[in-house]
């Protein structure tokens, strides 16, 4: 696998703007289950019961207990090896955003710069009604009213299905993308768009893709079967290499 890192490292160093694109596998390894693999969290759960608006207008304290369950579990683990990869990356590569689908805010917690958090934050709440953001306790069991128009309900500040993604977010993204030659896809599926279809957007331009996964990545310029954990750090070691 050394061979397959050391070209990784030598792809990100002649790449003139790279960009980073995460999913939930780079945070298997603290201990965050990620969706759609064995224990993932819509083995037990059908995301359309759970991550949408209609699923929270329809029960919203299923909804609400959902995300604090999460919450619960985020809060007790950390960044992994793969995150601190990704900033030492960074470090070498500053112009490198890091756009995530990842909820858990983990890339910025390690210490990251430029994070795009396009699905929101899962610790951030907004009123359902008048979408006014709130700093109100996340832990409760009883989903709250929302303090700005008092008849709204507080919900997660995540991006369901079905919604579109935040328009700053949007927009920071296509620059990044027209902007780049080559993106590294660390663990994703590839299941949920528009992020499903960053890789194509540069490869449409010419420019080159590489992806960790541990299930073989296929369709990509170079890809590695592995634990983005072992994978990331090592690529920044062959990267200080050159
Ligand atoms: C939108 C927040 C439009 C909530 C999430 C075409 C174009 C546009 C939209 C669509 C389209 N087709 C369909 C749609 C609609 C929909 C969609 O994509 N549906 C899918 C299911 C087909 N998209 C949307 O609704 C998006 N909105 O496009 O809006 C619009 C415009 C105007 C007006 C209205 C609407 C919004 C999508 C956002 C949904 N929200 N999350 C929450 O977290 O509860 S998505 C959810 O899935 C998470 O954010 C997650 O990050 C994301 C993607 O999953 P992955 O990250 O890939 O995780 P997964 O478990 O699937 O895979 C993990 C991978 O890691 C695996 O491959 C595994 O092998 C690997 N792995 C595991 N361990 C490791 C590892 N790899 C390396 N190392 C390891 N250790």
């Amino acid at each position: 696998m050394q061979e397959k890192t050391s070209e990784a490292a030598k792809l990100l160093k002649a790449s003139r703007h790279p960009v980073f694109l995460s999913g939930a596998g780079i945070s298997a390894e603290s201990g965050i289950p990620t969706f759609r693999g064995e224990d993932g969290l819509w083995k037990n759960y059908r995301a359309e019961e759970l991550a949408t608006a209609h699923a929270f207008q329809r029960d919203p304290k299923l909804v609400w207990q959902w995300y604090n369950w999460r919450r619960q579990i985020i809060s007790e683990k950390k960044p992994n090896a793969a995150h601190y990869g990704v900033v030492k990356l960074q470090k070498l590569i500053p112009q490198m955003p890091i756009i995530t689908q990842n909820v858990d805010g983990f890339h910025k917690k390690a210490g990251a710069k430029n994070v795009i958090e396009m699905h929101g934050n899962i610790f951030e709440t907004f009123c359902f009604s008048c979408r006014a953001y709130s700093d109100a306790d996340t832990t409760t069991e009883e989903v709250q009213k929302c303090g700005v128009c008092k008849s709204g309900l507080l919900r997660p500040g995540v991006v369901w299905f079905g919604e579109a993604l935040p328009v700053n977010a949007m927009q920071q993204i296509s620059i990044e993308l027209q902007k780049a030659d080559l993106i590294l896809v660390v663990g994703t599926s590839g299941q949920v768009y528009p992020a499903a279809g960053f890789a194509s957007v540069v490869q449409s331009k010419g420019g080159k893709s590489i992806e960790i996964n541990i299930e073989q990545p296929v369709n990509v310029d170079l890809g590695l079967t592995g634990k983005a954990g072992e994978l990331l750090p090592q690529i920044v070691e062959e990267y200080m290499k050159l």
